[in-house]
């Protein structure tokens, strides 16, 4: 196929990863496709950049109907399956639901590639948290699963079906085991964003202080458009496999808050508190520190910015977003 005939499918595609895989799809001359639930591309604030180039199919990836439609309808090499719950704390609150869109969902794109075409490429996004309480740290491709939340069980059942199908049917498809990733498209209720746009908006004199949970919680960080760089050259290999997408580091979030206040030229004791509420207790994940070593070797894959900057970028997009809102319109 050559690279004008290149026709990509994202799921998910309005979100943070979605959106940024759909800009780095069209920069390689992709069609790119996307399903949404309903509504079109202008709805998706992520999309502003590319909404008029991005073809938005309305499909459900319960609805194995709906994505059979969707996939005769853009006929598309690749399949990326960016659809889910992802703020882990709701997985407790909806664990059936979770369950339903990390796990059966996967199942559903996989049959609809089947009755399809089975030569359509398919990428699944896999989670760290599938590692849960890991027996070894670093983790890599190799390290038993032992997920705990709702969330990272869901998830589970998606990396394994998605291997199922790989070795029973020989589909194309590869799971990308991604560490947390953040970017200023990163929606306010994970900590990184929330810690960014709470710096930023204090250094503003718009808001006084920030309630968080467990400062010593540690995760291994890194920056999304790396992450989806990733996912892209996987399913660019001849063969299919399982990649940690990581970058082998974990900070503190008391670090990420020193970090971002300190960007702004703010003594972070002064804002921060520390709400129990917020804290996740039994339900806390430790030792997530990715090996992405694999990555590296096959697909060529580094980071390209490190926890000091990827902070710093996003309490910057935050002060100029923040400044943009609260000037007057002339
Ligand atoms: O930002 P978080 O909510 O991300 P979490 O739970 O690690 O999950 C993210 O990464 C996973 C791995 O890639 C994804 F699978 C998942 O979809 C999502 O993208 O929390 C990060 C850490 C936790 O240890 C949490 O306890 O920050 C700690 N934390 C401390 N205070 C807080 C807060 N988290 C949130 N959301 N809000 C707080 O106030």
């Amino acid at each position: 196929m050559g690279v004008g005939d290149r026709r990509a499918l994202i799921t998910g595609v309005g979100g943070q990863d979605g959106s940024y895989l759909a800009e780095l799809l069209l920069e390689q001359g992709y069609d790119v496709f996307g399903t949404v639930r309903s509504g079109s591309a202008a709805d998706y604030p992520n999309l502003a950049a590319v909404c008029d180039q991005v073809q938005v199919i309305e499909a459900d990836v319960l609805d194995q109907d709906s994505m059979v439609r969707a996939l005769r309808a853009c006929a598309p090499g690749e399949v990326y399956n960016l659809a889910s719950v992802s703020f882990v704390p709701a997985s407790w609150d909806q664990p059936a639901l979770t369950a339903e869109f990390a796990a059966v969902g996967v199942t559903v794109i996989l049959e609809a590639i089947r009755e399809v075409d089975a030569a359509t490429r398919f990428y699944q996004a896999s989670s760290s948290e599938i590692f849960g309480e890991p027996a070894e740290s670093p983790q890599s491709s190799d390290t038993p699963l032992s997920p705990l939340t709702p969330y990272g069980v869901a998830k589970a059942y998606g990396h394994f079906i998605t291997r199922s199908y790989r070795r029973r049917y020989g589909l194309h498809a590869s799971t990308g085991i991604l560490y947390n990733h953040e970017s200023p498209r990163r929606p306010l209720e994970f900590v990184t964003r929330k810690i960014t746009h709470g710096a930023a908006s204090i250094s503003l004199g718009l808001q006084q202080e920030l309630s968080l949970g467990d400062l010593d919680a540690r995760r291994d960080w890194g920056y999304a458009p790396d992450y989806v760089r990733a996912m892209w050259l996987m399913v660019q290999q001849d063969v299919p496999d399982d990649y940690v997408v990581a970058t082998g580091e974990a900070h503190s979030v008391r670090e990420l808050v020193e970090a971002a206040f300190g960007h702004v030229g703010l003594d972070w004791r002064e804002h921060v508190v520390t709400d129990s509420s917020l804290k996740r207790g039994k339900a806390e994940l430790h030792n997530l520190i990715g090996d992405a070593s694999k990555a590296q070797r096959q697909l060529g894959w580094t980071p390209t910015l490190g926890f000091e900057e990827l902070v710093q970028t996003m309490v910057e997009a935050d002060v100029a977003t923040l400044r943009r809102q609260a000037r007057p319109i002339a």
